[in-house]
C-alpha cells in the first residue's frame, strides 16, 4: 500500500511516521508514504495556502488551486482521496478495514477555518474524521488513519493472534491486564490469572469483557 499525504505541515508529520510500528512497517516495506508539503503550489511571494471567505466572516479558507496541484498528479486509476474533515465519515475500525484494502491511499490535511468546497466535491471521494472534538486540522487525525491502517496490513503485526484479539477490541472492550509483580503497594493481580487453569482464565476474561463493555460502552452492545 501506498500512501500520500498532503498538508502545510510535513515537520508535523514526519517524525511519526519515523517511530514505532509505523517506521518498522515503512522501513520493511509493508507501507510506503510520501508527505508533500502543499506550499510548494501556494501562490505568490509567501506561497499562501489561504484567503478570506466569500460572503465575509472571520477565519480563512484554504484555496483549492495548491491542492488540486499537488493531489492530481498523485491520482492513478486505483488511487482513493480522502479529506480529513469535521464533517466526514466518522473513522472506526470498519473504515480502516476498508481502507486497509486500498494500494493507494491520498490524504489531504486541511487547515484554518475550512477547506473550499470544490477540494470535497470534486477533487476527494471521502470526507472522514476521527471523532466529536476540534482539531486545528487535520494533519493529527490523518496519523491516526495511517497507524490504524497500517496496523491491519498483512505481515506489520509480528503476531496474527494480538491482531485477532483487538479487532474483538474494536467491538468489545479488551478485559484488564496484568503482570509481574503479583503484589504491588498491597493491590494484588486476581488469584484466578496465577491459577494455570486456563479455562477458567478464558472466563474471567470473558466476563470482564462484557461487563466493561456494558457499562462504559454500551453503544457497541448490539442486541
Ligand atoms: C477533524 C480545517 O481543517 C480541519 C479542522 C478540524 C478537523 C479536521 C481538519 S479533521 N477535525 C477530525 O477528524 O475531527
Amino acid at each position: 500500500m501506498h500512501i500520500d499525504l498532503v498538508t502545510i505541515f510535513p515537520e508535523l508529520v514526519h517524525p511519526h511516521l519515523e517511530a514505532s510500528l509505523l517506521g518498522k512497517a515503512i522501513q520493511n516495506g509493508s507501507i510506503s508514504v510520501r508527505v508533500h508539503d502543499l506550499r510548494e503550489k501556494g501562490r505568490g511571494k509567501h506561497r499562501s495556502v489561504d484567503d478570506a471567505p466569500f460572503g465575509g466572516g472571520a477565519g480563512m479558507v484554504m484555496r483549492p488551486e495548491p491542492i488540486f496541484e499537488t493531489v492530481e498528479p498523485l491520482k492513478r486509476a486505483e488511487s482513493y482521496t480522502v479529506l480529513l474533515s469535521p464533517r466526514g465519515t466518522l473513522f472506526r475500525h470498519e473504515v480502516a478495514q476498508r481502507l486497509s484494502r486500498l494500494d493507494h491511499l491520498i490524504l489531504v490535511c486541511g487547515r484554518y477555518e475550512g477547506v473550499d468546497e470544490r477540494v470535497a466535491e470534486h477533487l476527494c471521494d471521502e470526507e472522514v474524521s476521527i471523532g466529536d472534538f476540534v482539531l486545528a486540522g487535520g494533519e493529527i487525525a490523518a496519523l491516526v488513519i495511517v497507524e490504524a491502517v497500517t496496523r491491519l496490513l498483512p505481515g506489520v503485526l509480528g503476531n496474527p493472534t494480538s491482531l485477532h484479539s483487538e479487532s474483538h477490541a474494536a467491538g468489545a472492550l479488551e478485559y484488564p491486564q496484568y503482570t509481574r509483580p503479583a503484589e504491588y503497594r498491597g493491590w494484588s493481580v486476581p488469584d484466578v490469572l496465577l491459577s494455570g487453569d486456563h479455562a477458567e482464565v478464558a472466563r474471567w476474561r470473558r466476563e470482564r469483557s462484557e461487563e466493561l463493555t456494558a457499562t462504559r460502552r454500551p453503544d457497541l452492545v448490539q442486541e
